[in-house]
């Protein structure tokens, strides 16, 4: 193409098969990019390309989403001509509660459907454990970008055509698992789609990725670890045999949390590389780090656009600030979500990473949600603080819970109930965890340091909380 003197940006779908085919061929594997010239862009030209893309995005869904039609009625902006990014920022936020409320209305999909149902052509959605699930509804066109955005990430992540990809989550409503796949394999990897989820499914992942060895796992950090756990119990050595190269996450706090992701790369001596906006938000990848970024997430901000928003007045936070990400599509033809609410917290910076790209960095990654967020007595704890604190400690014994009750009516109390390593445990003997008091209190005095409140500082021993081949939960909160 440079050849043929051919430069610039062409829309998604310029190029079909062979042409595909021929472009990709001619990367070379220590590329660092997958496509350098909007990676590296100027921030200010690519705040221009993202204006051209949301004006068409927004455009699209206010002539075809009845949703939105809606929605917007009363903005304080025209949708069909939005001018400016700080235009678009007036457009009202979108919640998770106002898509079930929608769907619920208009079965299944609500009226965010700019495609004949038809064209449907993959359904997802959430589990609904909590509430009505979500149903999001994929087109044809919409799943091949998914893909070409996830292979341009995973890219970047390290992985290249010549590696196995091992996908180990369960496979079915949530599109993580299949995200992961489908990006794995638009970039030409070796996919081995494992799952999880099934009972012994865990050694089974065991005996099978010592014989396949594939180079790249993708998991939720906790199932990682958990992983490890399992092929230690079976006398494997998670370091020795398998032979993974980089494990990349989404999910959950973990990949971002310090001794989380170094515990998970002692113990497989591979790198971590951390990912995952919200499945609504599919191609869920563009939270997405790079194999050079020591923890937290780029924002690939020409495929969905993210701005920071203040959790109590959703005004803009500048770079350098903490907020709330909220997320909106760019390339989405069949169900767009446009300045979706995520109630995540997260910071955001403009860091240089020796990548070389010029996106903005959520560079703690998400760490914490608006409503998860644990209020002790006027000081914020998040969950994922605990962890590092505890995950630093050579005692740990792999799980832990908070417990969080109030007492006297108002005075709340927060109880860490920690599991401590089977080793120490038994050596403390019959005296079981009142051997344990010296521990037991230096935990309780590094925590309180750590989050700035006191709290109490249960001893268990390892094993005792249940594992998870998904997300972890590890707050009960019982006010
Ligand atoms: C910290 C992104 C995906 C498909 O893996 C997923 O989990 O989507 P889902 O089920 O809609 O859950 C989204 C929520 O999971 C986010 O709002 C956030 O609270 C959490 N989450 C996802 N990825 C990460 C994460 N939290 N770090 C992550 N990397």
């Amino acid at each position: 193409l440079r050849e043929m003197g051919v430069d610039g940006v062409f829309p998604v779908g310029t190029f079909t098969g062979e042409m595909v085919e021929f472009i990709h061929s001619a990367l070379s594997s220590d590329a660092e990019h997958w496509d350098a010239r909007l990676e590296t862009m100027d921030p200010a030209e690519r705040d221009g390309l993202i204006l051209q893309k949301l004006q068409g995005q927004v455009r699209y869904a206010w002539e075809r989403s009845g949703f939105y039609r809606e929605f917007w009625r009363d903005a304080p902006v025209d949708p069909a001509h939005i001018q400016s990014l700080e235009e678009f920022a007036r457009l009202p936020i979108l919640t998770k509660e106002e898509v079930r409320v929608e769907q619920e209305a208009y079965p299944p999909y609500g009226r965010f459907l700019c495609v004949a149902q038809n064209d449907i052509h993959r359904i997802h959605g959430t589990s609904g454990t909590t509430g009505r699930p979500t149903v999001f509804g994929i087109s044809k066109g919409d799943w091949e970008r998914i893909g070409e955005a996830h292979a341009r990430i995973l890219w970047a992540a390290g992985v290249r055509p010549t590696d196995t990809v091992m996908v180990a989550a369960v496979f079915s409503l949530y599109v993580g698992s299949w995200g992961a796949l489908v990006g794995a394999e638009r970039l030409g990897a070796t996919c081995f789609p494992f799952g999880a989820g099934a009972p012994g499914q865990t050694e089974r992942a065991v005996e099978w990725a010592q014989m396949v060895r594939p180079a790249a796992l993708y998991a939720t950090p906790s199932y990682a670890l958990y992983l490890a756990e399992t092929a230690r119990e079976m006398g494997v050595d998670p370091r020795t045999d398998f032979g993974f190269r980089l494990m990349f996450f989404s999910g959950e706090p973990g990949a971002s949390v310090p001794a989380t992701r170094q515990a998970i790369e002692d113990a497989f001596g591979c790198y971590v590389v951390d990912q995952g906006s919200m499945a609504e938000m599919t191609p869920w990848m563009t939270n997405g780090g790079c194999r050079r970024l020591a923890r937290g997430m780029h924002l690939w901000q020409d495929i969905v656009y993210t701005q920071l928003v203040d959790p109590e007045t959703s005004e803009p936070v500048v770079m350098g600030g903490e907020g709330v990400p909220v997320y909106t599509h760019l390339e989405r033809e069949s169900q767009p979500m446009i300045r979706y609410w995520s109630g995540d917290i997260a910071r955001w910076e403009m860091a240089d990473c020796p990548c070389g790209r010029t996106y903005p960095t959520l560079t703690q990654g998400i760490y914490g949600r608006a409503d998860d967020m644990l209020i002790i007595r006027g000081q914020n704890v998040f969950p994922s603080r605990v962890e590092d604190v505890l995950r630093g400690l050579d005692e740990f014994g792999g799980e832990f819970r908070l417990v969080v009750a109030r007492e006297r009516g108002y005075l709340d109390q927060l109880t860490v109930q920690t599991e401590v390593s089977a080793g120490l445990w038994a050596s403390a003997g019959e005296g079981g965890p009142e051997g344990l008091e010296a521990l037991r209190d230096r935990v309780r005095d590094t925590l309180r340091r750590a989050l700035g409140v006191g709290v109490s500082v249960e001893l268990r021993p390892e094993g005792e909380f249940e594992r998870t081949q998904f997300k972890a939960r590890r707050v009960i909160d019982l006010r």
